[in-house]
């Protein structure tokens, strides 16, 4: 449990690991992980009104637009004040990065550095509970029974981001949004980079990490 308030965010293409690095972070270090991801997702299920433009531009393997996110976003985190978190999925954008720094001063970010191949690779094998957003990978983690999610039994289903040609669309976004990104936080000085093919290899070396920030 970190000792004072706390405030990390993970970066990464489509697939990278940010999801699992971030669940297994909170976990360890008692922080509450908070996914942009799963906002948009909530959002759509609960059929807001930015849930259903999100959705729109997700259908299409765009990016959700800086002022929906932001205002997804922005009033969760102020209502996290009192909290350590860290966030997964968001800036994504140099606007976005500038919101977020208009609300909080963040301890350190956490840039996932995979390859292209790997990234492909992983996403085809990804399948998801539509409902509340469980994501399998069936090599790395399968769902207990083939093609049923392990929580409410029901069908799993491959997302249309997931196809070959979003995949590739929505790496080459990732690879030209996130570069002024980073190169912003490496400015800052609070950027660590982990590159590697494999989660549960580059995991210990994190979790070093914030654990020395966590008790700093
Ligand atoms: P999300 O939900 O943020 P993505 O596409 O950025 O979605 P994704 O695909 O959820 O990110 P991840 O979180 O980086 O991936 O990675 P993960 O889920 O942990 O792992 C990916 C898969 O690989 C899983 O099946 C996992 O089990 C497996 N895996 C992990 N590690 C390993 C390993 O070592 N080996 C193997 N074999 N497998 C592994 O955003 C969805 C959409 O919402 C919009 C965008 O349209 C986005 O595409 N959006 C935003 N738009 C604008 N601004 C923002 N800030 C936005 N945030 C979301």
């Amino acid at each position: 449990m970190a000792n004072r308030l706390f405030r990390a965010v993970i970066m990464g293409p489509p697939g990278s690991g940010k999801g699992t690095i971030s669940g297994r972070i909170a976990q360890s270090f008692g922080l509450q992980h908070l996914s942009s991801g799963d906002f948009i997702r909530e959002n759509i299920a609960a059929n807001t009104e930015a849930g259903v433009l999100a959705k729109s531009y997700i259908d299409k393997g765009l990016l959700v637009p800086d002022h929906v996110m932001t205002r997804l976003l922005l009033p969760r985190l102020e209502e996290m004040t009192r909290h350590s978190w860290v966030l997964d999925g968001f800036p994504r954008t140099l606007a976005q990065a500038n919101a977020l720094n208009s609300v909080c001063k963040l301890d350190m970010v956490v840039s996932l550095n995979v390859p292209f191949e790997t990234l492909k690779e992983r996403l085809s094998h990804r399948w998801v509970h539509p409902a509340s957003g469980r994501v399998y990978n069936m090599e790395f983690n399968p769902p207990r029974v083939q093609g049923v999610d392990d929580i409410s039994g029901e069908p799993l289903v491959k997302s249309d981001d997931d196809k070959p040609e979003a995949v590739v669309a929505r790496l080459r976004h990732y690879k030209d949004n996130a570069k002024p990104v980073i190169d912003l936080y490496k400015a800052k000085g609070i950027l660590h980079t982990f590159s590697g093919t494999e989660t549960d290899k580059i995991w210990p070396y994190i979790s070093s990490l914030v654990s020395a920030k966590v008790r700093s």
